[in-house]
């Protein structure tokens, strides 16, 4: 017997995040092979024809899990009923343009949407930013989806391709399979702040820094190459990563709704108790588990050393700056 359908709202659709990342849900890859799926895509209107291009390739796919496709260029009908929404799409920084620009474009996107969300998503709708300044972003669309009763815990940002690269990093390092490197955690900023902590990372069964034995790469060049792989694409390829962000986001919502005990890495809003210290409300990124399909728990008990106490002070820097720099869309 197949599963109801899950409706899922992605933004940005016609973007290359959207082109690597449609057809994996579509194909039954992040929600399984018993679950048939709506998607429901937003778009910018000058993007509808492009999207129109990507909806035809789905068709032409004949998926059997895929039931229907709506593009729009409505935010309350890209949100109605959804059951995930997946915020992809954003401006990127242009030329000339300041950061604080870019927080306060994004952060009128996210306002809207957050509403959008609040009043027409289900219930049970879960939210995944990817569009940057994920945290920030997730952090106003909570704000303004709050203002609607919609509970802020529902909300996630983006870490998982920084540990996807991360453990990369350390298999080649300790020369194992990726598969046996577990438990690297994200703390932080989506940012060159981002803290990514190997120390309580595992490497087939056993920490990390014991397997590499070489503090001096773990808090160098790993990090550093943790935090400039996409920089590095973009030199490479000419265009940011793509593909590998739509595998984060596929492994990302499989791991919220799919309780089975193994951490990740996302971001979600500190807790007023258990969020190491980090100002209630930042969207901050922690080790997370799954407790049920849809709700996680922040990993506790984790004893940070000097210097990942400083790492963590820096990243929790950044972030409340982007706050203070967006204060009035969070009045
Ligand atoms: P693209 O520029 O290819 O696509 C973005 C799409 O979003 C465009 O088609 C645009 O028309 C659309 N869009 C813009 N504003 C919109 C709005 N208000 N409503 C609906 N659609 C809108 O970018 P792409 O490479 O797909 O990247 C998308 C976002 O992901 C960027 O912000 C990027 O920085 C971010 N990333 C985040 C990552 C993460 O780990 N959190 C990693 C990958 C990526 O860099």
């Amino acid at each position: 017997m197949p599963d109801s359908p899950v409706r899922v709202a992605v933004t940005g659709a016609a973007g290359q995040i959207g082109y690597a990342l449609l057809f994996r849900i579509a194909s039954g890859q992040m929600f399984g092979p018993q679950t048939p799926v709506r998607l429901q895509l937003l778009e910018l209107p000058a993007a509808l024809p492009a999207l129109d291009g990507v909806r035809m390739e789905l068709d032409d796919c004949a998926f059997p899990l895929l039931e229907s496709i709506v593009c729009t260029s409505d935010t309350d009908e890209a949100f109605a009923d959804a059951n995930w929404a997946l915020l992809v799409g954003a401006v990127p920084r242009r030329e000339g343009m300041e950061r604080k620009d870019l927080l306060s474009i994004n952060g009128g996107i996210f306002t809207g949407q957050g509403e959008s969300i609040a009043r027409t998503a289900a219930d049970d709708c879960r939210v995944l930013v990817v569009g940057n300044p994920c945290n920030t972003n997730a952090l106003i669309g909570s704000t303004a989806a709050a203002r609607h009763g919609m509970a802020r815990d529902r909300w996630f940002a983006m870490t998982m391709l920084d540990e996807s690269r991360g453990r990369t990093q350390l298999s080649a390092k300790a020369g194992v399979p990726v598969a046996t490197v577990r438990d690297l955690a994200i703390w932080g900023n989506h940012s060159s702040t981002q803290f990514p902590d190997a120390w309580h990372a595992t490497i087939g069964g056993r920490p990390a820094p014991e397997v590499i034995d070489d503090d001096a790469w773990l808090e160098g060049e790993f990090i550093a190459g943790v935090q400039q792989r996409g920089a590095a694409i973009i030199k490479a390829r000419g265009q940011s990563s793509a593909a590998s962000a739509a595998n984060a986001i596929v492994d990302t919502v499989r791991n919220v709704t799919q309780p089975g005990g193994a951490v990740f890495s996302a971001a979600v809003p500190a807790p007023t108790e258990g969020g190491y210290d980090v100002p209630e409300g930042l969207v901050f990124g922690y080790p997370l588990r799954a407790t049920a399909p849809g709700s996680v728990e922040i990993v506790q008990g984790i004893e940070h050393g000097e210097f990942a106490r400083a790492r963590l002070a820096a990243t929790t820097a950044e972030l409340l700056e982007e706050r203070a720099a967006v204060e009035e869309l969070l009045a």
